[in-house]
């Protein structure tokens, strides 16, 4: 009895959620706090684990079937001996992972609620997609983006050898020094967070809103990095906003401009010249890293164009993106010799307004930038 009365509620419950998903004016008391109920935190406080993942694997398998599939699912909640029909579906795996070598419990929590148009696997030099199921509407303008050891590995040798590239031939940082023989014993270095804040846009979030950071002392968020593999207990709201107070989310399309402190620039020397941290983390596995990918750009002037360092995911560009490398092995470094520049005053960050997050009810969606060091940073004296 007991466990016919355990498959009953399951049912009822996968059912009712099922409802607002697929028909939200069907449930009408349901819907004002689906969202809030699809969040992780507080959705796994309410039911365990197990019970989640079923109803999640259920979920997300019936969403993708076609819709007599789906007809003969809703069907079968209303009829008693549904469990013994309905449970074979939480089996059917609705994404297709098989060859890509990614597998779906590494990303199964970004499939949930809005689930992105595609997921962009960056497997060594290679861009493997994984397109959505037919007949499946989730979000049509987002990426989850992820890539594996050997692609990060593959970024952070390009950017080496475009550095080592350039003490080897020297021009661009040679060229420098000669034009400031002069300037050079006059100048000093700033210390590596000598920035400011000149704009910060707030993106959007998943609902539509403007993203309100956590922190609104955006010049203490960008200090650190801070982010370290020590766990944190992310059920625990105080915990959580500790956490995020320390970094600064953008929103889809957010953009930060950042200036040198006062007088100051930065100056094209040998090897990488600034480094920027995104929160980028390693998946269940180990293996992969889960991505939002921002454009970086630099300028010595706010009227003249910024100057883009190569950063296009959906053409698996990747090596002048921030967010490529996690912020534990060493973040995104950045050589002014990229982009042709013997100086620049400016850096201006824009999420690319297409990345998938874990869709929760703390406001970080798009891009997460822990901190920002300047390598190179000199003011005259
Ligand atoms: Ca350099
Ligand atoms: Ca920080």
């Amino acid at each position: 009895m007991r466990l016919k009365y355990f498959a009953l509620s399951f049912l009822i419950i996968a059912g009712m959620t099922y409802f607002s998903v697929t028909q939200r004016t069907a449930v009408p008391w349901f819907e004002s706090s689906s969202s809030a109920f699809w969040s992780p935190s507080s959705f796994s406080r309410s039911v365990s684990q197990p019970a989640f993942d079923a109803i999640s694997e259920t979920l997300t398998a019936a969403r993708s079937e076609s819709e007599n599939q789906k007809n003969s699912a809703l069907k079968a909640i209303e009829e008693t001996e549904a469990p013994l029909h309905f449970a074979p579906a939480a089996a059917t795996h609705t994404w297709n992972f098989s060859g890509t070598g990614l597998k779906e419990s590494e990303v199964s929590s970004y499939l949930q609620n809005t689930p992105p148009k595609a997921i962009y696997f960056f497997r060594g030099n290679e861009l493997v997609p994984i397109s959505a199921p037919l007949g499946y509407d989730g979000d049509l303008t987002q990426y989850l983006f992820v890539s594996d050891l050997n692609t990060i590995q593959d970024i952070q040798q390009q950017r080496e050898a475009q550095a080592e590239q350039e003490q080897a031939a020297g021009q661009d940082a040679q060229a420098a020094d000669r034009d400031s023989t002069d300037k050079d014993s006059l100048e000093k270095p700033l210390p590596e967070n000598a920035f400011e804040v000149v704009s910060f846009t707030a993106g959007k979030r998943d609902d539509g809103s403007v993203l309100v950071p956590v922190n609104p002392n955006i010049l203490q968020a960008l200090q650190g990095p801070d982010y370290s593999l020590e766990p944190f207990n992310w059920r625990d709201d105080g915990e959580m906003r500790a956490h995020l107070s320390t970094i600064l989310s953008f929103g889809h399309g957010g953009e930060l401009v950042l200036k040198v402190s006062g007088q100051g620039y930065l100056k094209n020397k040998a090897g990488f010249d600034f480094a920027l941290y995104e929160n980028a983390f390693r998946t269940g596995s180990g293996l992969n890293v889960v991505q939002e990918f921002a454009r970086v750009g630099v300028s010595n002037s706010l009227e003249e164009d910024f100057h883009w360092f190569p950063c296009d995911p959906l053409q698996n560009i990747l090596s002048g993106c921030l967010g490529a490398v996690p912020t534990a092995e060493g973040g995104d470094q950045f050589d002014l010799t990229v982009v042709g520049l013997t100086e620049a005053r400016y850096i201006k960050i824009q999420d690319l307004g297409i990345n998938k997050n874990n869709t929760s009810r703390w406001p970080t969606e798009g891009c997460d930038l822990d901190a920002v060091r300047l390598f190179h940073a000199y003011t005259q004296e």
